[in-house]
């Protein structure tokens, strides 16, 4: 299987909870490299280029609140399979839905502050790498 970069973020409640570090060795054991990690406050029109799809959405706004209401992780984070291996270590969106043990299951605490962000496919890992690190090539 091929080496791959994807795109995670680690969200507001995490870093309010203090569930980064816990996170973040998660993540390690499951073999990903942080190829870059930065703590960033995002603005509303940043958050709603990121999350396009969803603009006509019920919960876009309040997604867009909860994302820009304290700092969150943004990370290109590499290994083999790596987009896919972490939507499965993530788990489902609503964290009550979530397989045991995935993160969203030990940190989510409802559907949209369910812990951390995965791109859910290369395209997206793509797009989200260039978003949030314009600067950076992978
Ligand atoms: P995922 O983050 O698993 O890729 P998604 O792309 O469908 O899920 O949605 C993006 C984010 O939007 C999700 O992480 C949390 C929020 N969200 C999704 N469905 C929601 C809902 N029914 N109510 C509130 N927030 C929701
Ligand atoms: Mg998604």
């Amino acid at each position: 299987m091929a080496v791959e970069v994807t795109f995670c973020m680690i969200k507001p409640n995490s870093v309010k909870n203090k569930n980064v570090g816990a996170i973040l060795s998660h993540l390690e054991k499951e073999g990903f490299c942080f190829l870059k990690i930065q703590q960033m406050k995002l603005t509303p029109s940043f958050c709603k280029s990121f999350y396009q799809e969803h603009k006509d959405r019920e919960f876009f706004s309040a997604l867009i609140d909860f994302i820009t209401s304290g700092p969150v992780l943004a990370l290109a984070l590499s290994r083999e399979n790596a987009c896919m291996h972490l939507r499965e270590v993530m788990g489902a969106t609503d964290p009550a839905k979530a397989k045991p043990s995935t993160i969203r299951s030990l940190f989510g605490q409802n559907v949209e502050q369910n812990a951390i962000h995965g791109s859910d496919s290369l395209q997206s890992a793509s797009r989200e790498l260039a978003l949030f690190f314009p600067e950076e090539k992978f």
